[in-house]
């Protein structure tokens, strides 16, 4: 049997992620647009974690800056319509705007938003709303997982709201700014317990230092890169696009791995560790385990990053 990416995707395979992400958006999305936006209020501001605004949508805001400053010429009235229609994913000009944000650019505009409803610039959630019951049970399921979850489903909820007109064509994306990796002489040098193996440091090692041109070499020409709960991202060229836009300012920490031989000369190694994202800074920790398989040439063939259901999982590295 030869190696494919869709047999790479299940190396490791007992490894347990976090499914808490997916079922919960599952059912924050059944739920009407007031619950929506009440609900990621409520798990929002209980979270009680500050926003490091000089996260990497800082300096791109200057795309939503449109935008956001029409919603601020708003009647309240039209101000909580605006943000009806993104949770509803209505076909509208500020929805298919919104669309063509990167995910850093969709969460800096509701950092805004977040900003100037508590500044009462922008309509606030209704004083004494009341959630549904169902939008009681999502909010309860939120406060349960842990800060690497929760943030997760904040962030996944934020991306899937507006129009996406992707899927009929031509529109382009908005374009994060690139940013200059860290100079040779100030990177930093990771090591991983039980692991030595060049091309996985070198990719945890490029990554810290925003060198994605770095990281994306490491792959075999058709390797492949799957985010958490995400198919995977097939070719050098759409991982470098994928990496400019989502991995600036990531602080990966592997801390542990093993590695395993496979069939035709490749090679498996399953890192776990934690990952902060420049969003929250050290204030999150996200349980991460990197499911890497190489090939012959020590190429990066398939790499997986999952998120972990549990601390404990950061332990659980021996194949089944
Ligand atoms: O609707 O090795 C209001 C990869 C209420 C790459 C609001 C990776 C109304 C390879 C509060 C205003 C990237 C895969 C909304 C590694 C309302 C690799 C606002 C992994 C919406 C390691 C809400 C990286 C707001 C990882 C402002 C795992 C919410 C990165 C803001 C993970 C939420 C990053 C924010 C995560 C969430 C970032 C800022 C999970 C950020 C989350």
């Amino acid at each position: 049997m030869s190696i494919t990416i869709k047999s790479a995707q299940s190396i490791f395979s007992d490894t347990q992620v976090a499914s808490v992400v997916p079922s919960t958006i599952e059912r924050f999305e059944r739920l009407n647009a007031e619950d929506q936006l009440a609900l990621i209020w409520f798990a929002y501001t209980e979270m009680g974690k500050t926003i490091t605004v000089a996260a990497p949508g800082a300096t791109s805001m200057i795309f939503a800056q449109k935008l956001l400053n029409q919603i601020k010429q708003m009647t309240p009235a039209e101000q909580t319509q605006v943000m009806c229609d993104l949770a509803n994913n209505t076909d509208t000009p500020i929805c298919r705007s919104y669309g063509s944000f990167t995910t850093n650019l969709k969460l800096g505009f509701w950092n805004q938003l977040g900003e100037w409803m508590e500044q009462g610039i922008v309509a606030p959630i209704p004083q004494g709303y009341q959630l549904s019951d169902e939008g009681n049970a999502v909010l309860r399921a939120i406060q349960a997982a842990d800060p690497g979850q929760q943030i997760t489903i904040l962030r996944n909820a934020v991306v899937d709201m507006g129009f996406d007109s992707n899927s009929s064509g031509s529109r382009q994306k908005v374009r994060e700014l690139v940013v200059v990796p860290t100079t040779i002489a100030a990177r930093t040098q990771a090591s991983i317990e039980g692991v030595t193996n060049t091309a996985v440091l070198s990719y945890i090692n490029n990554m810290n230092a925003n060198d994605f041109e770095g990281a994306v070499n490491l792959f075999a020409l058709n390797g492949a890169l799957q985010p958490p709960f995400q198919k995977p991202i097939i070719g050098r060229g759409a991982v470098l696009a994928y990496m400019r836009e989502e991995c600036q300012g990531l602080k990966l920490m592997p801390e542990r791995g093993t590695i395993e031989s496979m069939e035709e000369g490749y090679t498996s190694i399953k890192v776990t560790g934690k990952v902060q994202t420049p969003w929250f800074g050290s204030s999150v920790g996200m349980n991460i385990a990197w499911r890497f398989l190489l090939d012959p040439q020590d190429q990066i063939f398939f790499v997986a990053i999952d998120l972990l259901a549990s601390p404990k999982e950061l332990l659980n590295l021996v194949r089944k």
